[in-house]
């Protein structure tokens, strides 16, 4: 017989490794572990979210059949780590090898690899494209464009495909999908599910051990297993995705979730299957029920974003969470952690945060991620926190959206230029400047917006990088056309900014 790993990130009834082994003598090894829930201090409702829905999906292949090895994280005997707990499971059963299906992060597949039992590691295919495919099309190209390698995935899936032809004669309606933020927002947000027992067993326990890491446990509300999130799915698609690409980029005080979809946790963990969320979404648009440009705009994120950052991830390797090209190092402020700030978009992003370990893309592209990269924060610093405090948040993905897409740390595999901007984008993007003690009009002076002041000190401070780039060169013929004193009081003031941020004031 063989033991066979289910990680918490492989909840799908459809798993290579489950579809490799034989109900019949082999045995499933599912462990919720120390070393998992403490890699990096994860959110509360992150780490229940995991837990819970793992011990649902081992009831649910117990169900089916299988014979399942479980350990609970207060297990007198629980190792502490999976290779640990899969050692000890292999002498328990006198188990030949371990199967598994390859996990999602370097950190356990070299742990894996290590390990001194027979283990066959089988590709992880949810995914649309495999790692050679992605090398197939990335090599020998100068410049890896998401762009390129979506339309290759829509040609591939079929999905809003007219023949050899893009749907409606576009391959990316993006443009329709900037509109700032609405006034009313017809749609709920995601769907809520009631705490059942096993969740409240989970909820106890991660309060017990976890309830001091940054984020709110309770109240709990996301479904913990697939039939649970197929639920939400239906209840997003006929509420949330018309107005999906509208609204796609703009950011409210009072609503966190907008029109967005709330799927990357499920889909991430297993619990949905990709392709059929974009098949379902497809289907709403040819029953007339949502927009092309929402359904376009969704399809893209799903096989052309996640399925390139996780190619770029597989294929950069284990260094790239180190890369540090900018020369970035100041430490991770306070404020990210929810103490006090004066800015209200930065205070707005992080309290949902910590609330529902959920925040869309723009508040953490231009918010807090525009934030780190103008006032130079060490790279891994913030990528740890976006590991931590994100219940979607997987290396894999996690990963090449902040150390390539929101740090420009990976010196431009990703970004083909850095994603920066002032307070005027947020301004307009969002309701937040109302709110603020700052005001976004204010370029110098007491009360202008610090995004104001470190947009100017970013592109100073990294002029020889950045200068001759042909999509960056309208920013610094501003900068040089403004008088030397003006320029000279923004260098003073972003410098006296960060000097207090870094002396820890509630800037
Ligand atoms: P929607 O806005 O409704 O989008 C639908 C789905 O598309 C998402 O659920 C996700 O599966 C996929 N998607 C969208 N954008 C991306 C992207 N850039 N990369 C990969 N998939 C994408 N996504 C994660 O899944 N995990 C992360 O840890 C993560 N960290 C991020 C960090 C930064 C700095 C940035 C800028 C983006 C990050 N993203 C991450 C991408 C994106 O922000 C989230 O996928 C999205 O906000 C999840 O919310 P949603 O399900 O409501 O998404
Ligand atoms: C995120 C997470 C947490 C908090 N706990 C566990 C766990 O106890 N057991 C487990 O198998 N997986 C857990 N996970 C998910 C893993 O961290 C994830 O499988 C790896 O990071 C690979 O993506
Ligand atoms: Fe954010 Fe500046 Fe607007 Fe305040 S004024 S909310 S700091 S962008």
């Amino acid at each position: 017989m063989r033991l066979v790993l289910v990680l918490g990130d492989q909840l799908s009834a459809d798993l290579s490794a489950l579809r490799k082994a034989d109900k019949e003598t082999d045995v499933v090894v599912m462990a919720e572990v120390a070393d998992e829930a403490s890699y990096v201090p994860h959110h509360p409702k992150k780490i229940a979210f995991t837990l819970a829905a793992m011990r649902k999906f081992a009831a649910s292949l117990r169900k089916d059949g299988w014979q399942v090895a479980y350990t609970k994280l207060d297990d007198p005997e629980n190792c502490g780590t999976i290779t640990g707990e899969l050692i000890r499971r292999a002498a328990e059963h006198d188990a030949a090898g371990v199967i598994h299906t390859e996990p999602g992060e370097w950190r356990l597949i070299t742990a894996l690899g290590d390990m001194p039992l027979k283990t066959h590691c089988l590709p992880d295919d949810r995914f649309i494209a495999c790692h050679q495919e992605f090398d197939d099309w990335a090599n020998g190209r100068k410049a890896l464009r998401m762009e390129y390698f979506y339309r290759d995935m829509r040609r591939k899936t079929g999905l809003l495909m007219d023949g050899g032809s893009p749907e409606g004669g576009k391959w990316n309606y993006d443009h329709d999908n900037r509109k700032p933020a609405p006034d009313d927002v017809e749609y709920g947000g995601p769907m809520r599910f009631a705490p059942d027992d096993t969740v409240e067993q989970v909820l106890d326990l991660v309060q017990a051990r976890f309830g001091d890491n940054f984020g709110t446990l309770r109240p709990f509300w996301f479904a913990t297993d697939s039939a649970q999130a197929q639920q939400h799915l239906a209840h997003w698609i006929k509420g949330g995705l018309p107005r999906f690409g509208d609204f796609q980029d703009a950011m409210l005080n009072d609503n966190r979730f907008l029109y967005h979809a709330v799927v990357g946790l499920y889909v991430n963990a297993g619990l949905l299957d990709p392709l059929a969320v974009c098949r379902a979404v497809e289907q709403a648009y040819r029953d007339g029920a949502a927009p092309l440009n929402a359904v376009e705009g969704f399809i893209r994120q799903i096989i052309g974003w996640r399925e390139y950052v996780r190619g770029i991830y597989f294929r950069e390797g284990p260094d790239y969470v180190t890369r540090n090209a900018l020369g970035h190092s100041r430490d991770l402020p306070a404020m990210f952690w929810g103490a006090d700030t004066a800015m209200n978009c930065i205070a707005k992003s992080v309290a949902q945060t910590g609330s529902e370990a959920y925040a869309h893309h723009i508040q953490r592209l231009m918010v807090t991620g525009n934030f780190a990269l103008l006032a130079g924060v060490d790279p891994a610093q913030v990528h740890e926190w976006y590991l931590a405090v994100y219940a979607d948040a997987y290396e894999w993905v996690e990963a090449p959206n902040v150390i390539g897409m929101s740090q420009f740390a990976d010196g431009g595999i990703i970004a083909s230029k850095p994603y920066i901007s002032s307070g005027n984008y947020i301004h307009k993007m969002s309701d937040y400047c109302g709110n603020c003690a700052y005001r976004v009009q204010d370029k110098t002076g007491d009360k202008a917006c610090p995004f104001n002041l470190l947009y100017w000190h970013f592109l100073d401070r990294h002029r020889d990088r950045f200068a001759g780039n042909p999509r960056m060169g309208n920013m610094y013929r501003v900068w040089d056309r403004m008088d030397e004193d003006r320029r000279k009081t923004i260098r003073q003031e972003a410098d006296d900014w960060l000097r207090r941020l870094n002396k820890g004031e509630a800037v």
